[in-house]
């Protein structure tokens, strides 16, 4: 069912790139115009999204039913990123977080917490498993990554989001999601960020996402550990490499020794 609609939107979209590619032809030396523009977009991400999902939609992590979720989910690693900045967010209720999204994408976004919740949202109730050797299962709300990357337009080349994080474990003052040492990040490919069940969460068991559990904006990436869920989300850059950040592992704790792909 789910993939015959999938089927219906590929063959429109295939539809629309031959008039696109008509048009482009006869515009030739004109200026684009902002719509065209989005359509021509819109056929890139489609080439890539095709290849990597629809071809390959990959597994569904398991969803559990409200009666399975856990009585205490553990806070681990940071439980609060404090330092001045993040508890003036906090006294603001978050009202002035952006979320930047940025890198190899066309349309740099940057993102309130109002405008998400605005967005058409994902719930999932699914289990959480940490390398420390514990388990929760909880309930999660938020946006489909895919859908932000698609209003952003993935670049051609893109292989990576990063996902750059508020709190700094050895204690330095953060920065607005420039990458410093110390402090958390993480990636995922492309396929895992165009996964349904990857979703920006902004919401925790029916309720506004805690500072311990990562407010405002956490990643949930359902088939992979723990430590890849990064909490306190400032920046998600688009790169085709993360050779050049941090320790070039793609995440904190890569950097010190662990799997960068952690499936679950
Ligand atoms: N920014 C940030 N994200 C993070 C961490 C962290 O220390 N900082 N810890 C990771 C680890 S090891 C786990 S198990 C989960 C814990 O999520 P929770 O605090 O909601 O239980 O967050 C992950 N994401
Ligand atoms: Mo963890």
């Amino acid at each position: 069912m789910a993939s015959a609609k999938i089927l219906t939107r590929r063959a429109a979209i295939l539809a629309g790139f031959g008039g696109a590619g008509a048009l482009l032809w006869n515009v030739n030396s004109l200026t684009l115009s902002p719509s065209f523009a989005h359509v021509f977009h819109a056929v890139e991400d489609w080439t890539r999204i095709s290849q990597r999902t629809l071809l390959s939609p990959g597994q569904l992590a398991r969803e559990y039913s409200p009666a399975d979720i856990s009585p205490t989910f553990k806070p681990n690693g940071t439980i609060n990123p404090g330092g001045d900045d993040y508890n003036g967010h906090v006294a603001q209720n978050f009202a002035n977080w952006r979320l930047k999204i940025d890198g190899m994408v066309s349309r740099p976004l940057s993102l309130s917490v109002a405008d998400l919740r605005r967005l058409p949202s994902r719930t999932q109730i699914t289990k959480h498993d940490c390398v420390e050797g514990w388990t929760a299962i909880g309930m999660w709300q938020g946006v489909q990554l895919g859908l932000l990357l698609k209003a952003a337009g993935v670049a051609m080349g893109a292989r990576y989001a990063v996902f750059h994080c508020a709190d700094n474990l050895d204690g330095e003052p953060q920065k607005g999601g420039i990458q410093s040492p110390g402090q958390y990040y993480e990636s995922i490919d492309l396929n895992d960020a165009f996964h349904p069940q990857t979703i920006i969460a902004y919401n925790f068991n029916g309720k506004t996402l805690d500072v311990p559990h990562g407010a405002p904006l956490r990643l949930r990436v359902e088939r992979q550990l723990g430590y890849k869920h990064a909490k306190y989300l400032q920046r998600i850059e688009l790169t085709d490499s993360f050779a050049h950040i941090a320790g070039g592992q793609g995440g904190y704790w890569e950097d010190r020794g662990y799997e960068w792909y952690a499936g679950a």
